[in-house]
C-alpha cells in the first residue's frame, strides 16, 4: 500500500480545538455608549490623532457593540470550537473599581456569551487586552501597586458574572505590549516614558495582579465552575544570525528572555530569567545605582506567582535574527538585553512591517517551550497574517496552512503538546496604531460603510474546511 512520506497529509486529532480571536477595543466601538468610560486608548487617540495611521479612531471600529447577533452568525459559519474575545474593563466598571457595575455593559457580554453557548461555541475570555480605564491610569495605572487589587477585584466580579458559561479565562494579553510599549518605550498608551525602570516595575505589578486573579479563581471558583485560567505571552522566535557561534547564540537567548521570558518565567518556573537578572544588575551597578533597576521578588512572591497557570498561552506571528550588540544604547531594556534584532529581506512579508512569514520559527519555538517550561499544554491564542483586505486572500490561506503543518510536525517529531489553535482575527478590525490599513480578518469589514458591512473571505472557507476535515490542506487524501 502507498504510504505518504510527506507531513502534508497529517491530521489533527478529534480533541484538538480550533478558534478565532478578537479584542474589545479593536472591534466594539460604542466608546461612550451606555455608560462606558474612557480607556487609555480612547484618551491617547483623541489627544494624539496623528499617532494613528490616517488619523483613524476606534470610536466605531467594527461596531460590534451593536452587532452581537451578526458576530455570532459569522463565528458560527466557521464551525470553530471556541471564540476568544476580551472584556472591556471600562465598559463593565466605569470607575475602574467594583463600587459601581454598569448593567448595560454586563448585558452586552451576557448576550454574547449566552449566544455562543446556544450555538455550542465555547467562550475563551481575556480580562485585559490593553484598554485600561483612564481613571485608573490617572491614579498611576500599572506603576501603582494598587493595580493588584483593582485587577483582582475586577477579575473576581467577571468570574461571578460570567463564570458559569466561561470555561477558559486569560488574565492579561501580551504583558510586553502593556509594560514595554506603554511604560518603557512609550509608543503605545499610556505613553509614559520610563525605559529600564517603568517597564520593569509595570511587569512586576502586572505579574502579581495575574497571580492574585489566578489564586482567586483557584480558591473561590474552580471547584464550582470547573474552568481554567492562564496568561498569554507573545513570542517571536529568536534565531542566531550566525549559528555555531557562541556570541550569536547568546544574543538569541538574551533576546527571547528579555522579550518574552521576562513575563513567562515568573509564572511557569518562578522568578525572572537568570540572564535578565544578572545583566540588569550589572548594568545598574555600572550606572551608579544602589540596587538593580529590576525589582527583586521576595521568596514569598516567587512562590505565590510560580505555577499560576493552567496552560501555556502563546501568541506567535513571526521570527527575528539575533546579533550581539556592543554599542551602548540609552538606558533601557534594549540596552540591557545586549542584542539587536533584524529580519531577513528574503522573508516574505505581511502588510504589518514586523510580520514576516516564518513558520519554521513556530516549530523551533514549540520545541523550545516544551523543553524550557516542563512540557506544558500549549494553546496558540493568536496566529495570523495581515494584508490590505483582499477577499481572495491566498497569502493568508498559505500562512495559516504552513503554521498548522508545523504544529503537526512539532507534535510528531518533538512530542509537543499543542491542544488548540486560534486565528487572529475573526474580522478586519482596528489594528492599533496601524489603524485600518493592516487587515487580519477571515471576514472583510467595510469601514467606509456606516453599517460596517462584513463579507466572507476565501480564507474563512478554507479554515472551515480545515476544522471539518482536521487537515491543514482542507482535505485529506
Ligand atoms: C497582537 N510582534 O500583538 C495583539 O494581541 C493583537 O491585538 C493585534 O491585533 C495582533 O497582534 C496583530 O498585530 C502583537 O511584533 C503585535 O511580533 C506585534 C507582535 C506580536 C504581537
Amino acid at each position: 500500500a502507498f504510504v505518504s512520506g510527506s507531513g502534508a497529509s497529517k491530521k489533527f486529532t478529534d480533541d484538538f480545538l480550533f478558534g478565532v480571536a478578537t479584542s474589545a477595543y479593536q472591534i466594539e466601538g460604542g466608546w461612550k455608549d451606555d455608560g462606558k468610560s474612557e480607556s487609555i486608548w480612547d484618551r491617547f487617540i483623541h489627544e494624539n490623532p496623528k499617532r494613528i495611521w490616517n488619523q483613524s479612531s476606534a470610536d466605531i471600529a467594527c461596531d460590534s457593540y451593536h452587532k452581537v447577533e451578526e458576530d455570532i452568525e459569522m463565528i458560527k459559519a466557521l464551525g470553530v470550537d471556541y471564540y476568544r474575545f476580551s472584556l472591556s474593563w471600562p465598559r463593565i466598571l466605569p470607575n475602574g473599581t467594583t463600587d459601581y457595575v454598569n448593567k448595560k455593559g454586563v448585558e452586552y457580554y451576557r448576550k454574547l456569551i449566552k449566544g455562543l453557548r446556544k450555538n455550542n461555541i465555547e467562550a475563551m475570555v481575556t480580562l485585559f487586552h490593553w484598554d485600561l480605564p483612564q481613571v485608573l491610569q490617572d491614579q498611576g495605572g500599572f506603576l501603582s501597586e494598587k493595580i493588584i487589587k483593582w485587577f483582582s477585584d475586577y477579575a473576581r466580579l467577571c468570574f461571578k458574572l460570567f463564570g458559569d458559561d466561561v470555561k477558559t479565562w486569560i488574565t492579561f494579553n501580551e504583558p510586553k505590549q502593556t509594560c514595554l510599549m506603554g511604560y518603557g518605550l512609550a509608543v503605545l498608551p499610556p505613553n509614559i516614558p520610563g525605559s529600564g525602570i517603568g517597564d520593569y516595575k509595570c511587569t512586576y505589578y502586572l505579574l502579581k495582579a495575574h497571580a492574585e486573579a489566578w489564586h482567586i479563581y483557584d480558591k473561590e471558583f474552580r471547584e464550582k465552575q470547573k474552568g481554567r485560567i492562564s496568561i498569554v505571552v507573545d513570542y517571536s522566535w529568536w534565531e542566531p544570525l550566525i549559528t555555531n557561534n557562541t556570541a550569536f547564540t547568546e544574543a538569541a537567548e538574551s533576546g527571547i528572555q528579555f522579550m518574552s521570558g521576562l513575563y513567562a518565567n515568573p509564572v511557569y518556573l518562578g522568578d525572572w530569567p537568570k540572564i535578565v537578572k544578572s545583566r540588569v544588575a550589572e548594568l545598574s551597578k555600572k550606572e551608579g545605582e544602589k540596587k538593580s533597576r529590576l525589582p527583586e521578588f521576595t521568596k514569598e512572591e516567587i512562590v505565590r506567582i510560580r505555577g499560576t497557570y493552567d496552560f501555556f498561552g502563546v501568541n506567535y506571528y513571526t521570527s527575528v535574527l539575533a546579533l550581539p550588540n556592543l554599542i551602548p544604547l540609552p538606558r533601557g531594556i534594549l540596552n540591557d538585553r545586549g542584542c539587536f534584532q533584524i529580519q531577513s529581506p528574503e522573508w516574505e512579508g505581511g502588510k504589518s512591517l514586523w510580520l514576516k512569514v516564518t513558520p519554521w520559527g513556530l516549530k523551533k519555538l514549540l520545541k523550545y517551550l516544551k523543553d524550557t517550561y516542563k512540557n506544558p499544554e500549549i494553546i496558540i491564542t493568536e496566529n495570523g497574517y495581515s494584508d490590505t483586505g483582499e477577499l481572495e486572500d491566498d497569502k493568508r490561506i498559505s500562512y495559516i496552512k504552513q503554521h498548522l503543518n508545523v504544529i503537526l510536525e512539532a507534535r510528531d517529531e518533538y512530542g509537543v503538546n499543542v491542544s488548540a489553535y486560534t486565528v487572529w482575527s475573526l474580522m478586519d478590525n482596528f489594528e492599533w496604531i496601524d489603524g485600518y490599513q493592516s487587515r487580519f480578518g477571515l471576514y472583510h469589514v467595510d469601514f467606509s460603510d456606516p453599517k460596517r458591512k462584513r463579507t466572507i473571505k476565501k480564507s474563512a472557507l478554507y479554515y472551515r474546511d480545515v476544522i471539518k476535515t482536521r487537515c491543514p490542506e482542507g482535505k485529506c487524501e
